[in-house]
C-alpha cells in the first residue's frame, strides 16, 4: 500500500514537471536546429552567418517576418545545454569580419541560443503567445550521424560491409595498406593490444585517406575515426573491422572477441548516447552539402554523395519498423538539403545547381526509409564571397565572378597571392542534369576532361562600412529562403 502511494505522487509529480515545463514553454518557445553536413560543408560558416543577419537586421527580404518588420530584436541568450561546448560565434565572426578569413575547422559539436523578438502577424496569436522565439541551434559532424545505422549491425555484418566497400573501384588502392596487415593478422589468435592498435591506426588511416582524396569521396563509418571529439586513443575506438568472420562466435580471449567487445562499446558508449542526447530532440534539421566539390569531382563522386545524403535522411525520420523509431522524443517536421557555397557560380547557374541538389535529395528520399517530414532544397551561399560582372572576349561578353581568390589558389597554371581581385569564368552546369549522375559518363579526374565548373577558393568579402565604422550586413545568397522554411512558420 504505502508503496504505491509513492509512486503515485512521485508520478504525480513527474506529470505536474512535464506540465509546468509545458506551461513555460508556452511562454518562451523554443525550437531545436539541427545544422549538419560532412566535415567543410560550410556549417560554421551558415550558423555564423544566419546570427549575424538576424542580429543586424540583414538583407533578407524572403524571410517574411523580416521583411515585414515584425521582428523587434534578435540576441545571444545562454544555452539550456551546460554540458555542449558553446558555439564560438564571436570568434568566427571576428575571422570573417576582420581578417577576410574563413573560420577554422570545428570537430566537436556545439551549440548557441538565440532569442527572437517579434510581433506576430495575426492579433489571435498576439493575444496568446509571447512574441518571443529561441532558436537552439546545434553545429554537429555529419560524420557522426553517418554512425547510426552501425545500431543495427553487428560486428560480423560491420566487418563484412567495411571490406566490401574496401574493394570498390574507388577506394581499392586507398584501402591497400589496411587489407594487406588485416590479411597477415588471424582473428582468431589471443588477443593483443599491439595487433588491435595498429589495425585501427591502419584502418583509421585509410578512413582518412578517403576523405582526403580529390575523388572527393564521402564518409565511411564509424565517424569518430575521421571526427574523435574527445575520445581520441580509447579503447572504445581502437578496433577495426575483421576478415573472413563468417558467422563464427567468437572464441574467449582471442583479438576477434576483443574486437567484438570494443565495437559494441563503441555504439553502447559513443553512438547511443549522441543519438538520444542530440538528434532525437532536434524540430528542424538543414543538411548541408558540398555539391560543388563533388560535381568538380565527377559523377562517382556525385553518387557517393547521394549515398551519405541517403543515410543521413533515414536517420531523421525512420520509417515504421526501423530499430530507431523507438528512440526519438520529438519529431523533425522540416529538413532543408543545401548546397552551400553557390557564390562560385554565376547566378544563370543557381536555378541549375537547385536542380541537382533537389533530384540528389529526391533520389535519397525515395532509397532512405523515411516517413513524414517536409523535405525542401535550396541552392545557397551563407557567406557571398564574389560579385557578378561582365568580360568582353572578341566580341562575346562573357559573365564572371568577382572575387580574391585565397593565397596559393591556381588557375590556369596561375598561383594567386590572396591580395589581387580576379574575375573568373566558372562555366555552367550542365543543362542536363542527368549528365551530372550518369556513372557511365566520364568521371573528370579520370579522364583529363575539363572539369565543367573552374573551382577556386576565395576569401571572404571585403565589408562596406558606415561613416561610424560599423560593418553592414553580410552578403549572402538565399539565406532568407533558408530561413523563411527552417523557422519563419514559428514566427508567423
Ligand atoms: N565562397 C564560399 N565559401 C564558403 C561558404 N561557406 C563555406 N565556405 C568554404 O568552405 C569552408 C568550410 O566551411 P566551414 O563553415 O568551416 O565548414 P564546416 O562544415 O563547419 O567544416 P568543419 O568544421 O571542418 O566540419 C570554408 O573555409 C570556406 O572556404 C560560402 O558561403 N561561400
Ligand atoms: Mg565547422
Amino acid at each position: 500500500m504505502a508503496s504505491s502511494l509513492t509512486t503515485f505522487t512521485d508520478e504525480a509529480r513527474i506529470a505536474l514537471d512535464t506540465l509546468s515545463g509545458r506551461a513555460t514553454g508556452l511562454f518562451s518557445p523554443s525550437l531545436r536546429l539541427g545544422v549538419t553536413g560532412l566535415s567543410r560543408a560550410g556549417k560554421t560558416v551558415f550558423i555564423s552567418a544566419l546570427v549575424h543577419n538576424l542580429i543586424h537586421g540583414g538583407r533578407l527580404p524572403l524571410f517574411e517576418a523580416q521583411k515585414s518588420g515584425r521582428i523587434a530584436r534578435a540576441f545571444l541568450e545562454q544555452q539550456p545545454d551546460d554540458a555542449v561546448p558553446r558555439f564560438q560565434y564571436e570568434d568566427h565572426i571576428a575571422a570573417l569580419v576582420n581578417d577576410r578569413a574563413w573560420p577554422d575547422s570545428t570537430r566537436a559539436i556545439s551549440e548557441l541560443r538565440l532569442t527572437i523578438e517579434y510581433e506576430s502577424a495575426s492579433g489571435w496569436s498576439r493575444m496568446f503567445s509571447s512574441g518571443k522565439l529561441s532558436v537552439d541551434i546545434v553545429d554537429y559532424p555529419g560524420e557522426w550521424l553517418l554512425d547510426l545505422p552501425l545500431l543495427g549491425k553487428s560486428f560480423a555484418d560491420f566487418s563484412r560491409e567495411a571490406f566490401e566497400m574496401a574493394v570498390l573501384p574507388v577506394r581499392e588502392d586507398l584501402s591497400q595498406a589496411w587489407r594487406t596487415l588485416s590479411a597477415q593478422i588471424d582473428p582468431n589468435a589471443d588477443a593483443d593490444e599491439m595487433s588491435a592498435r595498429r589495425l585501427a591506426e591502419s584502418f583509421a588511416a585509410y578512413l582518412k585517406a578517403c576523405k582526403l582524396d580529390e575523388r572527393a569521396l564521402s564518409t565511411l563509418p564509424p565517424g569518430r575515426f575521421l571526427m574523435p571529439g574527445d575520445l581520441e586513443g580509447s579503447p572504445a575506438l581502437t578496433f577495426a573491422p575483421l576478415a573472413g568472420l563468417g558467422d563464427r562466435r567468437p572464441r574467449p580471449g582471442s583479438l576477434h572477441a576483443m574486437m567484438d567487445r570494443r565495437y559494441e562499446a563503441y555504439k553502447t558508449h559513443v553512438v547511443k548516447p549522441f543519438f538520444r542526447e542530440h538528434i532525437t530532440r532536434l524540430d528542424r534539421q538543414i543538411v548541408l552539402i558540398d555539391a560543388m566539390q563533388a560535381l568538380n569531382a565527377g559523377p562517382g563522386a556525385m553518387a557517393d554523395l547521394e549515398r551519405a545524403v541517403t543515410e543521413i535522411l533515414s536517420c531523421f525520420r525512420p520509417g515504421r519498423g526501423s530499430f530507431l523509431t523507438d528512440l526519438f522524443s520529438r519529431r523533425i517536421d522540416r529538413i532543408l538539403v543545401a548546397a552551400t557555397k553557390a557564390d562560385h557560380l554565376h547566378h544563370e547557374s543557381h536555378d541549375r545547381l537547385q536542380a541537382i541538389v533537389r533530384r540528389l535529395a529526391d533520389r535519397a528520399v525515395a532509397r532512405a526509409n523515411f516517413t513524414g517530414a517536409d523535405v525542401d532544397v535550396v541552392a545557397m551561399a551563407a557567406m557571398r564571397a564574389t560579385r557578378e560582372g561582365t568580360v568582353k572576349q572578341g566580341r562575346e561578353t562573357l559573365p564572371v565572378i568577382i572575387g580574391t581568390p585565397i593565397a596559393g589558389e591556381k588557375i590556369n597554371g596561375e598561383t594567386f597571392d590572396g591580395k589581387t581581385e580576379t574575375a573568373i569564368f566558372p562555366g555552367d552546369l550542365p543543362e542536363n542534369i542527368d549528365a551530372v549522375f550518369d556513372i557511365s559518363g566520364p568521371d573528370h579526374k579520370q579522364d583529363s576532361v575539363d572539369p565543367a565548373i573552374r573551382f577556386v577558393r576565395f576569401r571572404p568579402p571585403k565589408l562596406e562600412r558606415t561613416a561610424e565604422g560599423v560593418t553592414l550586413s553580410l552578403p549572402h545568397i538565399r539565406l532568407d529562403r533558408a530561413l523563411q522554411f527552417l523557422i519563419g512558420d514559428h514566427l508567423a
